[in-house]
């Protein structure tokens, strides 16, 4: 199809939105063949059926790059006992946190896990994500990981979504290896990786580095697996405390460090001199009250590419806005509407190591948004709005 007479924002460049106004996108199949001023259509891409905008914009599809959107249960009541003053720490440590979660999603059946994520997954879908990343963490038994990311796999078969998995068996230590969380990650933990793997279920490995979770010692040896399996790695880094996690990171290569409240301008750099991408949580900070700002200006300056997420989880952020993420993002982290626009884009899809995604150029994969807007600034400006028109998923309207 040939759609033309719109607002294009490419986001072709880094630091300008890439705008071509009365602009055209030719699509064969599943791909972006052209993009230009709709004046310029060439004659290769002429004889496809044209689809006139009248003027609205047309920005890649939305990507939710850090999700936990899989998992059983939801934690209304933690929420109600942080309010009367307990602290995430102290809950996590009185079993609560990530541990419930543990066991709602280890009883739950696949199909209760599915149809719990899809109204979730829907969210997204209806604020114009086109490509959500997916982990597991909240089984940590061999069955239970490999049963969420077959769940993940699924919601792909189930919804005009791309779902990229992460395996994150070390999210926490399960009650049961609560004294040996060394032995947790060889015996149980990589093992599990390997399965999953196997049956080609993990896409990147993921784990939170946390004085309530891992040391960066004691995550070295599953990314040592990962770099034999091939697996990019990312990891929940500096979110609570500084814990080494930003350097960790690094020394693999991630393809991101996330959340990063506590990193400092030396981990930025760290990140900048083997191209880890930065991936900010402004829902966790908010849910939590967090006051630590992430370093913004320190991944500025070191040229860090900054990824926005929701990272949609039932304790610390029970978010399936990406919209909302954007205002977050501005108005939390004093990031602009164009960092917020390119966060949940192009610097997304690098983030997933999703080269063809996140931007408007030919040889993309056709994911589009077209929205009722004037100006892409409006997509963070707007708190609680959602102007899309419709969505564009691999080169057909969904
Ligand atoms: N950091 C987070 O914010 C989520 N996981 C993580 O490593 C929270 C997970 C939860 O509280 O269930
Ligand atoms: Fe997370």
């Amino acid at each position: 199809m040939l759609l033309t007479n719109a607002l294009i924002v490419t986001l072709k460049g880094n630091n300008d939105f890439g705008m071509i106004p009365d602009g055209a996108i030719a699509i064969r199949d599943d791909k972006i063949v052209w993009v230009g001023p709709t004046a310029d259509i060439p004659d290769s891409v002429d004889v496809l059926p044209r689809h006139d905008l009248a003027g609205k914009c047309i920005t890649p599809g939305l990507i939710d790059c850090h999700t936990h959107i899989v998992h059983g249960g939801n934690r209304a009541a933690e929420f109600e006992m942080r309010l009367n003053g307990a602290s995430y720490a102290e809950i996590a440590k009185a079993g609560g946190g990530i541990l419930s979660t543990v066991t709602a999603t280890r009883t739950a059946t696949e199909e209760t896990l599915l149809a719990d994520a899809l109204p979730r997954v829907d969210a997204l879908i209806a604020e114009g994500v086109t490509l959500v990343e997916i982990k597991s963490g909240y089984g940590l038994d061999h069955d239970s990981e490999l049963k969420m990311l077959r769940v993940a796999r699924r919601i792909a078969q189930e919804r005009p979504i791309t779902v990229r998995t992460s395996f994150l068996g070390a999210h926490a230590v399960p009650a049961e290896s609560i004294s040996d969380p060394e032995t947790y990650i060889s015996e149980t933990c990589i093992p599990a990786l390997r399965a999953a793997h196997a049956q080609r279920l993990v896409d990147a490995v993921d784990g939170f580095c946390e004085g309530i979770a891992f040391t960066p010692a004691q995550l070295a040896p599953l990314f040592d697996v990962a770099r034999e399996l091939g697996l990019p790695v990312k990891l929940h880094a500096e979110q609570l405390t500084n814990s080494g996690g930003t350097q960790l990171a690094a020394k693999y290569a991630a393809l991101s460090a996330d959340h990063l409240e506590y990193a400092t301008i030396s981990d930025a750099q760290a990140m900048a001199a083997v191209g880890t991408s930065a991936v900010l949580l402004p829902g966790a900070y908010y849910t939590l009250n967090e006051t630590q700002l992430p370093p913004v200006q320190a991944l500025r300056d070191a040229g860090v590419p900054i990824a926005l997420a929701t990272d949609c989880n039932p304790g610390s952020s029970p978010l399936t806005s990406i919209l909302l993420t954007m205002n977050m993002a501005c108005t939390l982290f004093r990031m602009t509407p164009l960092e917020a626009l390119l966060g949940v884009t192009a610097h997304a899809a690098k983030a997933l190591g999703a080269s063809d995604h996140g931007r408007i150029i030919p040889g993309g994969r056709a994911d589009l948004c077209v929205w009722n807007i004037q100006h892409p600034a409006e997509l963070a400006y707007r708190i609680g709005f959602n102007p899309l028109h419709s969505r564009i998923f691999g080169g057909a309207l969904s």
